[in-house]
């Protein structure tokens, strides 16, 4: 059996003597290509130490075994914090006013890929596969090259890829297409990703199509395919299926008494819309004044990347539109907006997604947007709620049954609320049975799947050594 090493900034490794990989995420969707291959799951501990080592901690789990990096503070500043999440990060989602660019910054996340290159390099084995996961670690395929490996090596980009005209204002943009590009496959979320992607390696560098979605450039073959992330339906099903157990799912339910509800959940994050949202459901209030008191609005956005200052104002701004909201609309015995900032697992927010009639996932821009689809799988069939979707989440692809709304828009997204609480059930089964079964069909397997069958055609090309390559020059 063959090995894949999966690479990934932030690795979960689960308790000791546990057999499953960690809960959530990334964990999740590859559960099922652990049992297809041996696995070795590589990145960052999540740990800041004053001297990290320059060798990983080995952890074996089931199947699975864990090689962790501790990072110091300076490259989590400088490669985490800095260049990935206030730079990349923003532009990858059209963000421009929000990027924060500087030299250090890119001199330490060039340094970390680095330094995560050499340690990853002495565990590869001829036979495996290389699976490099989202856009903190996007110079990691040219840093390996330069090492000697060989091996197929894959990159799935989780965000958007923007078009030329915003990528290009990062002042490292052209190092990075040349450093994406060092990867077999790359592999993105949506269609459009790939137009965009492909269009900037033509403009830029001069990549040659040659069709199927591969490219030259630089006289080295890339291929560029779109595979949207799915979800397992099934469980969020099953666990919405249950939730009624569940205690704080029956108090929700129980305390909605006739009320109907409208859920948001997201990562508290500027792309994902959360005061936009806010203000629209307030503009719902107030053209429709007979249905305060009627509906609640229920956002759970747990706080993600404090240390950055744009999340720390984000958190300020949502707190200040909420205050005003309430404050404004409220009753004593009706709160409009209920927000709360804790992670739930999974069979609370299955539940709660069942309990509410209309899903608002308003993303600014989203690569796919996965609750998106897990508020779609965990809808009652003989009676399911309705999805109020932005056109700007990679998920709308997928989901055109939905309401597709304009984020910028609070009036659109105001209107589609009351369709979605007006809307007949014949018409509410009629956007769900399509959706919920295409959803079931590319589910997060078939994710995987696709994608490593992919990369698995690329172990047949034979690469130069790089020292042979450079003494031929
Ligand atoms: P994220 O930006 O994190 O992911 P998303 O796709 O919505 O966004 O996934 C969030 C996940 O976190 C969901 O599975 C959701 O259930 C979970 N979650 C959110 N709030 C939670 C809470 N309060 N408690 C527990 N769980 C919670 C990035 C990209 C996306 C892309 C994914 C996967 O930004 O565009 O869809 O990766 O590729």
């Amino acid at each position: 059996m063959s090995r894949l090493i999966i690479v990934s900034n932030r690795v979960a490794v689960p308790e000791a003597g546990s057999k499953a990989v960690a809960a959530g995420g990334l964990a999740v969707a590859l559960k099922e290509a652990f049992t297809a291959y041996r696995g070795l799951w590589f990145g960052w501990s999540g740990k800041i130490a004053e001297q990290p080592a320059d060798t990983p901690t080995i952890a074996d789990r089931g199947r699975v075994r864990y090689a962790v990096m501790d990072l110091s503070p300076q490259d989590h500043r400088e490669y985490y914090s800095g260049f990935a999440n206030r730079a990349l990060w923003p532009i990858m989602h059209y963000r421009l006013g929000l990027a924060a660019y500087s030299r250090a910054d890119y001199a330490g996340y060039q340094r970390v890929n680095r330094i995560f290159a050499q340690a990853l390099a002495g565990l590869i084995e001829p036979g495996d596969l290389i699976w490099v996961h989202d856009y903190h670690l996007i110079p990691l395929a040219s840093e390996l090259r330069g090492l000697g490996v060989a091996n197929p090596i894959g990159y799935f980009h989780h965000i958007p890829w923007p078009s030329g005209e915003v990528f290009n204002t990062l002042p490292a943009s052209n190092e990075l297409l040349r450093a994406v590009a060092d990867y077999d496959l790359i592999g993105l979320q949506t269609e459009c990703d790939v137009h965009n992607l492909s269009r900037n390696l033509v403009d830029e560098l001069r990549a040659i199509p040659l069709g199927g979605g591969s490219l030259m450039v630089d006289g080295r073959r890339t291929r560029i395919r779109s595979f949207p992330i799915g979800i397992d339906v099934e469980g969020f099903r099953q666990a919405a299926d249950r939730a009624g157990m569940n205690r704080t799912v029956r108090d929700t339910v129980a305390g909605l008494r006739t009320r109907k509800l409208l859920i948001g959940v997201d990562r508290l994050d500027y792309s994902k819309g959360v005061p936009e949202r806010m203000e629209a459901v307030d503009r719902f209030f107030a053209s429709n004044p007979d249905q305060r008191g009627n509906v609640v609005f229920l956002q759970i956005a747990p706080k993600s990347r404090t240390e950055v200052p744009e999340y720390e104002q984000l958190s300020r701004d949502v707190n200040e539109v909420l205050g005003n909201i309430n404050g404004s609309l409220g009753e004593p015995s009706w709160t409009p907006i209920q927000y709360v900032t804790k992670a739930y697992p999974r069979a609370v927010l299955a539940g709660l997604y069942r309990a509410a009639r209309v899903g608002l996932v308003t993303p600014m821009r989203d690569g796919m947007n996965l609750v998106a689809k897990e508020y779609v799988a965990a809808q009652n069939e003989e009676d399911p709620g309705v999805l109020v979707l932005s056109k700007f989440a990679g998920a709308a692809r997928q989901l055109p049954e939905a309401l597709l709304v304009n984020p910028y828009d609070r009036f659109e997204v105001a209107e589609a609320i009351r369709a979605a609480l007006y809307m007949p059930k014949a018409e509410r089964l009629e956007r769900w049975k399509p959706m919920v079964e295409r959803l079931a069909r590319e589910d997060v397997d078939w994710w995987a799947r696709t994608y490593l069958t992919e990369l698995e055609a690329f172990r047949t090309i034979e690469r130069e050594p790089p020292a042979a390559a450079e003494a031929a020059q």
